[in-house]
């Protein structure tokens, strides 16, 4: 099997074609130049901004007229009321307040080893197994590791590429030259640091990159911090930094592994390989790879990973480069659980557990309710409020999304002690909600209002205006659902709160629940309204069918509208953006449809997939990458209907195959053999000390 080489003939010519290393925090993009070698920079905290008072004092007074005139089927003077009132103060995310901030580019190193001819033989690859993006020309090489356990980036130059010279830009930054290192840093105000330094090893050359901020730790010395990470580094040096970076990558890629039947054609570059990738498994195994490979590399420091991972070449990213968690951060954690890299969701469980303190005075300030609440977009600085504008920033079920992550690590997982701990985020997004929800007059049932469906609008049916306020849309209904029934679960199994626990269960009950609309498809709003983008890239009326449990086999009806309602997205040109198309993929492999599934696959490459592998928006943003990974698991593997099933949408282009490693809820380790689309051995193993009993089933039959 040769899925762990990512490989190209040329060296990149544009951001797109580096190849991304990093050590969950730490990371560059690798050009692989001749002449000249770049590599831009990252480190996970480099964010500009700082904490400020978002929440708009004006929203609460007016949340009664705008209730009003919503249940009164006045939805053009509601958007205009909501537009007014029903967002942040100041300029938000999306304006010009400064401090809302942005992740920024850490610069980039520049090595110029002018002796290094390129030659015929010239390839660069990135394995993903070692973690290493390499560069061969005709005479010499060079190799760029991120290590995690020393907290650098160490690139080693050899034979033309060791007789180099290095010069790092970054506008804004103070840079100098201090006996032979370069030191670097600056204030975004948050104060950065930056060390250089390239050591002799024999005929070999190694520089060593350290760069640090004082996020979140006021008087930490950044820039003795990067001296001493370098100066560890240096002291042990090459041979001995690369095995330990190479055994901890081998083990985190080692835990799963996917085989189906990809040709070996590694004479032919990713990048070509990409532009045709009809009927090319190798490609898919690849894809499956990189997701994992991309999740080690950008979470395993302080911040979850962002819009773009860890890397990003621009002062002011695509949307700030920040957290949007309408859906982007959720699928970045899609894998985690499924490809056994569990504790990399760590780093996104803090960060939400963080957001709880500003979202208690957001949802106060701008409700008037108890608990947490966060809208679509945040940031490292805590910022909870609605957005700029309410047919985006208005969705308030954007946290207790989140909040799902906590419960399924803990189906995985087992751990109670985990449960334990993050009880009280999802404790705090149900208070919200117990406050929050209120009754439709002219249903009776409980509905959050003002609300959106992210980010969809709808015609309204008296004013033909395209209006995004609305009341209890689906995704809000399934998302409170799933996040009272879940905090229920988990006060019993911690044995507290029984009554609120009591008063959650109740409350579900008194939900929308879901309807069929007139093309049999799910209905994403209380009234079958038509859509102002039937191709909407967001399918939020399908959050029961995927992530969550609540549309299966089980609910045939639905089931059925689940599907009808994809069908109608895709036949209006649905599935555009990278991760919507990722989305398409777990939907088609939750529906036990593998070939639809494969051909989202195959779209999603075609589409919306850059040189490096990167997943392409358009921009580059990551959650595709994730996503994809995700769906491909999710064909192979399912545990949310309570019992554990193997090949549940195994894809014809897929018939002969194996996988390893995969995890299933409940607490077990699942490996397969297939053959001809029929299942010849497979493996159930606990993984934790007390499995849950799980029956098993092979392509959904019982065994
Ligand atoms: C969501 C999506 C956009 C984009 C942005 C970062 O709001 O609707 O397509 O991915 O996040």
């Amino acid at each position: 099997m040769s899925d762990s080489i990512l490989f190209y003939r040329t060296p990149a010519s544009q951001w797109e074609e580096a190849l991304p290393i990093g050590n969950g925090a730490l990371g560059a993009m690798v050009f692989g130049g001749a002449e000249e070698e770049r590599l831009q920079l990252n480190e996970e905290t480099m964010w500009t901004g700082w904490p400020y008072d978002n929440d708009s004092p004006e929203t609460l007074g007016h949340l009664g007229e705008m209730r009003k005139l919503i249940f009164g089927g006045r939805y053009e003077e509601a958007q205009k009321l909501c537009e007014k009132y029903l967002r942040c103060r100041g300029g938000g995310s999306h304006g010009s307040d400064a401090a809302y901030g942005s992740y920024t580019t850490a610069g980039d190193l520049y090595i110029s080893h002018p002796s290094v001819s390129a030659g015929d033989s010239y390839r660069r690859y990135l394995d993903m197994r070692n973690g290493e993006a390499v560069t061969e020309y005709e005479n010499g090489r060079s190799v760029a590791i991120a290590s995690y356990r020393y907290g650098v980036i160490a690139v080693r130059l050899e034979g033309a590429a060791a007789d180099a010279s290095l010069r790092y830009e970054r506008s804004g930054t103070d840079i100098a030259v201090d006996g032979g290192d370069i030191v670097f840093g600056g204030y975004l105000p948050t104060k950065y640091s930056g060390l250089i330094r390239v050591t002799g090893e024999g005929s070999a050359k190694i520089v060593y990159i350290a760069v640090r901020t004082a996020y979140k730790r006021d008087d930490a010395d950044t820039s003795g911090e990067c001296l001493k990470l370098v100066e560890a580094a240096e002291k042990d040096g090459w041979d001995k930094i690369y095995g330990a970076h190479r055994a901890y990558m081998n083990g985190m890629i080692d835990r799963v592994r996917l085989d189906i039947g990809g040709e070996d054609r590694d004479n032919v570059p990713t990048d070509e390989r990409i532009k045709s990738p009809d009927g090319d498994n190798g490609l898919i195994e690849k894809y499956f790879m990189f997701g994992r490979y991309l999740l080690i590399s950008s979470s395993r420091g302080m911040l979850p990973a962002n819009l773009q991972g860890i890397w990003s070449k621009d002062y002011k990213g695509p949307w700030s480069c920040d957290y949007h968690i309408n859906i982007n951060i959720q699928m970045n954690y899609w894998p985690a659980e499924i490809c056994g890299l569990s504790e990399l969701e760590e780093p996104f469980f803090r960060y939400v557990e963080g957001l709880t303190v500003p979202g208690a005075v957001t949802a106060k300030t701008a409700y008037g309710c108890g608990g947490w609440v966060a809208h679509t977009v945040t940031n490292p600085w805590g910022f909870t409020a609605l957005g700029d504008h309410p047919s985006w920033g208005s969705f308030m079920c954007a946290g207790a999304w989140c909040c799902r992550h906590y419960y399924d690590h803990y189906l995985f997982t087992r751990d109670v002690g985990f449960l334990r701990r993050y009880y009280p985020v999802m404790r705090g997004a149900a208070e919200f909600f117990t406050d929050f929800l209120v009754e439709d007059p002219n249903t009776g049932y409980l509905v959050t209002c003002p609300s959106n469906s992210p980010e969809n609008s709808y015609i309204d049916p008296a004013t033909g205006a395209r209006v995004g306020v609305t009341s209890g849309p689906t995704m809000d209904n399934a998302i409170i659902r799933e996040l009272f029934t879940n905090t229920a679960s988990a006060a019993s199994v911690l044995g507290v709160d029984e009554d609120f626990a009591e008063k959650l269960t109740a409350l579900a009950k008194r939900l929308p629940p879901y309807k069929i609309g007139k093309y049999g498809q799910i209905m994403e709003w209380q009234s079958d309204f038509d859509e102002a983008e039937p191709g909407h890239r967001h399918m939020s009326h399908m959050y029961g069918l995927h992530p969550s449990d609540q549309i299966t086999k089980n609910t045939p009806e639905l089931f059925e509208g689940a599907k009808k309602a994809i069908e109608r997205r895709l036949a209006n040109g649905g599935g555009h953006t990278g991760w919507s198309r990722a989305w398409i993929i777990n939907f088609y492999a939750r529906l036990g449809m593998g070939d639809k599934a494969a051909e989202n696959v195959t779209a999603l490459l075609k589409n919306s997939t850059l040189p490096d592998m990167f997943d392409n928006h358009p921009p580059f943003q990551i959650d595709g990458n994730f996503g994809g990974c995700a769906g491909i698991a999710e064909a192979l593997l399912q545990s949310h209907e309570g019992y554990i099933n193997i090949l549940p949408a195994l894809p014809e282009q897929w018939k002969d195959g194996s996988f390893k490693g995969l995890r299933a809820r409940g607490g077990y380790e699942v490996s397969a053999e297939w053959r001809g689309g029929r299942v010849t051995s497979y493996e159930v193993k606990p993984c934790v000390g007390d499995p849950v009993p799980m029956e098993i089933r092979i392509m959904g039959e019982k065994v």
